[in-house]
């Protein structure tokens, strides 16, 4: 089973189609990774392959897709804009595992003022109340990662894969066209306070997503720790490491 391919299948034309996209590059050994684990009968191949594409507005859009087999499935994608952009980011994280289906979607906010809520979240708002009546709410998640979400954050565990494969397929699309007309119509920023913020917000969000990622762990046993560090640093989130290209470019 390869439950969120269809997602990338969605995803990867549809950037190319309303985005002015060109290749972003994967450090060496990132495109593709494998382990074989368990023994014997639960002897399973994890694969764990790396997309990712950058335009005009937008920094680095990179996808993480593991695939260990009908109990561990896990897309990963996120979307970093530009410094000159005020633009939220968009998170999607979709992770199945042998405990069920965790749902994560958002346009991740930089700031909470109400005229950001107002450009970045109203529109979306209408988007998450049509899902939200059948993908109700997940339930606990850390306290610290609240301020990174937006009143339209869709957070459900979903009990049926068929959930998965057609409601929060659906919503994924939604989600992803919406932010597309986002960023169509985001201008660039040139105040240079304004400038200033964005680039602490865009750090502390990577930063603390680099620090706090939830797969740390999975990749730590499957592939190590010194593939996994770099691969969270220097891939997943990379920003700290970009800082004086990016800053120039603005
Ligand atoms: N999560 C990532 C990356 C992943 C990934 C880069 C490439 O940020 C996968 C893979 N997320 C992943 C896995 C799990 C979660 C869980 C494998 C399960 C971990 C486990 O149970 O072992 C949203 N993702 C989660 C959880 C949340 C999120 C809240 C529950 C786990 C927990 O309680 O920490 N997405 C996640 C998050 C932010 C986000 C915290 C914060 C800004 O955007």
């Amino acid at each position: 089973m390869t439950l969120y391919q269809p997602f990338l299948d969605y995803a990867i034309p549809l950037l190319k189609e309303r985005l002015d996209l060109a290749a972003y590059p994967i450090p060496a050994g990132f495109e593709r990774k494998e382990s074989l684990t368990g023994k014997g009968k639960k002897e399973q191949l994890v694969v764990t392959t790396s997309h990712a594409f950058k335009s005009s507005k937008l920094r680095q859009i990179r996808a993480a897709h593991v695939e260990g087999g009908d109990a561990l499935q896990v897309l990963n994608f996120v979307i970093f804009p530009q410094l000159n952009y005020d633009l939220p980011f968009f998170g999607a994280d979709l992770v199945t595992l042998p405990g069920g289906h965790l749902i994560a979607l958002d346009m991740q906010p930089l700031f909470h003022d109400a005229a950001y809520q107002k450009q970045y979240s109203d529109p979306i708002l209408p988007i998450f109340n049509t899902y939200q009546k059948e993908l109700p709410w997940g339930g606990d998640f850390p306290d610290e990662a609240k301020p990174f979400f937006s009143p339209a954050f869709l957070w459900t565990r979903p009990k049926e894969t068929e959930a998965v494969q057609t409601t929060v397929f659906e919503a994924f699309k939604d989600y992803l066209q919406a932010y597309l007309d986002l960023v169509e119509q985001a201008p660039p920023v040139t105040d240079s306070q304004r400038l200033g913020e964005i680039l602490e917000a865009q750090r502390r969000y990577i930063n603390y997503r680099a620090a706090k990622d939830p797969a740390r762990g999975m990749f730590t046993r499957f592939y190590g720790e010194e593939w996994t560090e770099e691969y969270i640093h220097g891939f997943l989130f990379d920003l700290e490491r970009h800082i004086p290209e990016v800053q120039q470019s603005v």
